[in-house]
């Protein structure tokens, strides 16, 4: 393998990893060496449970999606599976593009065979026989490696028009993004891969039911996929041993800023923001402030280290996990600026095609640079403005970057107290 893996999991063959067993281990060129690791078990246990049975297995095991919105993965493939409109598709969404968030690179750079057995098995269990990689066109590595996994897979009878010799065809085609944050959306990949503007259609119907050419569309992160090769392997039960009750399993977090061995970690779900900040080798100056969840979750404080790594944990705070972003951040940063940076994203990546979210996001980026400098009652008058703008965002925006572009600066203000 490459370094790159190795030099971004600081944990890289350490017992007791499920989702990055095999990261920096195995070799991502050979399948050979990803079937002597034990590749494509889980398959074939999918084979011999039937659709029905995998279904039940992921939903038993109490998986949600890793993307940020913690879905049940296992509701979304029986809905899917159930719609009695034929194509059925699956996507594996593969954009990832949310700032400080690379762990679906390092899955897919590091073992891209799980990805590629992992979507075969979500096809056979919702009913679809082409699958689409919407990955984002800013990941050449993983590109090159994917496809050579997919190239060798058909070579090998592992994908094509009968997998494993039971009868079941399944394929699947890489598509790049462009470079576009909201490509990242799940309805605005439909429109990019049937050639249209990359802009989110409004839900519902959800995709489950009207999806990719208007057909039903199961739609999953990288590492959700990947979560089902260890839930088939070892069972719904004890997948759901590990984590909370709420939320199971293990999660990759993309440990960025002032620590001292930056990279992804996969820990189980329970674990404190301390205590993953510690396995990080803890922060290397005087901390003042985490964005969790990426620039759609929010700040927390040095002194909120106690909260819990989970779904409803984060949520209880007032925060998000989100795609498990940790970004530390020291005395030496000025927070103003990162907001400003924050809002700059935002406009540049709106879509533009809602009122609320392509005004809206201008609007937040002039008030943040008027205020940039100020405090107390000189920026007063802005944050009310902030509030409102953001309030209208929140509400009346149609996806979720124009829903959440106003956290990350409402939690700065509300939890950091920034320009007091
Ligand atoms: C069937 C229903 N399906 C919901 C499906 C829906 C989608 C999933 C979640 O993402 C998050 C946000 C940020 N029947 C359903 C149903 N679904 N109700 O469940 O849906 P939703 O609408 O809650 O969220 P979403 O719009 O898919 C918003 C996070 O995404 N985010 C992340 C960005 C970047 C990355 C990255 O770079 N990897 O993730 C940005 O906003 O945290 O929570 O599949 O169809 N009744
Ligand atoms: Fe486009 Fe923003 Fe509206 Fe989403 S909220 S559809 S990104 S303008």
């Amino acid at each position: 393998p490459e370094p790159y893996a190795e030099e971004a999991v600081p944990q890289a063959g350490s017992p007791g990893l499920v989702l990055l067993r095999q990261v920096g281990t195995v070799d991502p060129a050979s399948l050979d060496d990803y079937r002597a690791h034990g590749g494509y078990a889980a398959l074939r246990r999918a084979f011999a449970l039937g659709p029905a049975g995998v279904i039940r297995e992921v939903t038993e095991a109490g998986l949600v999606g890793r993307g940020g919105a913690a879905f049940p993965t296992g509701r979304k493939w029986d809905a899917t599976a159930r719609q009695p409109d034929h194509p059925h598709y699956l996507i594996c969404n593969a954009d990832e593009s949310e700032p400080g968030t690379f762990k679906d690179r390092v899955l897919m750079e590091g073992d891209p065979y799980a990805l590629v057995e992992a979507m075969t098995i979500a096809g056979y269990a919702t009913g679809a026989h082409h699958g689409y990689l919407y990955l984002r066109g800013e990941y050449p590595r993983a590109l090159a490696r994917i496809q050579y996994a997919i190239d060798q897979a058909r070579a090998r009878g592992l994908l094509g028009d009968d997998v494993l010799g039971q009868g079941y065809a399944f394929d699947i085609e890489i598509r790049r993004g462009a470079g576009a944050y909201i490509c990242g959306e799940e309805t605005a990949i439909f429109n990019s891969i049937e050639g249209q503007r990359g802009e989110p259609r409004s839900k519902p119907p959800f995709p489950v039911e009207k999806g990719l050419f208007g057909k039903p569309t199961a739609v999953n992160n990288v590492e959700t996929l990947v979560n089902v090769l260890s839930i088939l392997e070892r069972g719904a039960a004890a997948y759901a041993a590990t984590g909370t009750e709420g939320s199971t399993g293990t999660k990759l977090f993309c440990v960025s800023g002032a620590v001292a061995r930056p990279g992804i970690y996969e820990l189980p779900f329970g674990v404190t923001l301390g205590g993953l900040l510690e396995t990080a080798g803890g922060c290397t100056g005087t901390p003042r402030a985490v964005l969790l969840g990426g620039t759609a979750g929010g700040f927390v404080r040095p002194d909120e280290l106690d909260i819990p790594l989970t779904f409803e944990g984060t949520r209880a705070a007032g925060t998000t996990l989100g795609s498990g972003v940790v970004m530390v951040l020291d005395e030496t940063v000025d927070l103003p600026r990162i907001l400003l940076r924050i809002a700059e994203f935002f406009r540049d990546e709106s879509c533009g095609q809602c009122v609320p979210c392509r005004v809206g996001t201008v609007r937040q980026e002039e008030a943040l640079l008027r205020i940039k400098d100020r405090t107390g009652a000189a920026a007063a008058d802005d944050i009310a403005l902030l509030r409102e703008v953001g309030r209208a965002m929140r509400d009346a925006s149609i996806c979720g970057l124009g829903q959440t572009a106003w956290n990350a600066v409402e939690s700065a203000i509300d939890r950091l107290g920034v320009y007091q």
